[in-house]
């Protein structure tokens, strides 16, 4: 069934001057791996995950499920176990062009923010599910779907004034045993928030420049 849509108010001189604002803000957003103990409360990364959870989806199947993992120990096993995947990643002869091509950004086989950030995001998604008549439901361009989601999660962290990591460990079925989810369900990926520790540093990267990514076509 098809209703009206509630199109929004245009001003345009207003959504220049956001639009103007947001690339300002977004400037500003960077990886963090050093995280302070101090603990933003937990409804802000909930609204977050809500606006997540707000993002298109392939037929609008909406192939996503969050974990949301405050517990101290489990976060100390999530470590103990990304840390033996990458000790096999850092330490294996095949793997030695990609880690020269990570040399710039400092990192290492050890994965403190996973402990130290006071929240993590496991972001994991299915390719189907069973309906409520056992009937199979396919979730098409469900890796698509999940991707624009944690776009708009990080988004959403950022804009509320949190900082973020995006962490994937080459292989992450790890995360199925601990956090008991089915089969079905891969992880996607693990996003560590909270806040940058006040002496947190960062690699000096560049941003490729708007012109070095966009072809007009007038
Ligand atoms: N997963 C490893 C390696 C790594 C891979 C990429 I691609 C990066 O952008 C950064 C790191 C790690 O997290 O150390």
């Amino acid at each position: 069934m098809l209703r009206t849509f509630n199109r929004p108010h245009f001003q345009e001189e207003q959504s220049h001057q956001i639009s103007q604002e947001l690339v300002t803000i977004f400037e500003k957003r960077r990886t963090i791996r050093e995280f302070s103990q101090q603990k933003p409360a937990s409804s802000i990364i909930k609204n977050a995950i809500k606006v997540a959870s707000l993002a298109p989806s392939g037929a609008n199947a909406q192939p996503w499920d969050f974990a949301l993992i405050e517990n101290k120990a489990l976060k100390e096993e999530i470590r103990r176990l990304s840390e033996i995947e990458e000790n096999q990643f850092y330490h294996s002869n095949p793997n030695e062009k990609w880690i020269n091509d990570l040399k710039h950004l400092h990192t290492d086989e050890k994965k403190q923010f996973l402990t130290d950030a006071p929240y993590l995001i496991v972001i994991f998604y299915s390719h189907f599910h069973i309906d409520e008549n056992e009937q199979k439901k396919t979730h098409y361009y469900a890796k698509e779907s999940v991707g624009l989601s944690t776009g708009m999660l990080l988004s959403a962290l950022h804009l509320s004034g949190l900082n973020t990591l995006t962490y994937t460990p080459k292989r992450m079925q790890f995360l199925n045993q601990l956090l008991e989810r089915p089969k079905t369900q891969r992880a996607f990926m693990i996003i560590a928030t909270g806040l940058a520790s006040g002496d947190a540093r960062v690699p000096s990267i560049n941003k490729k420049t708007i012109d070095e990514v966009v072809s007009y076509y007038k």
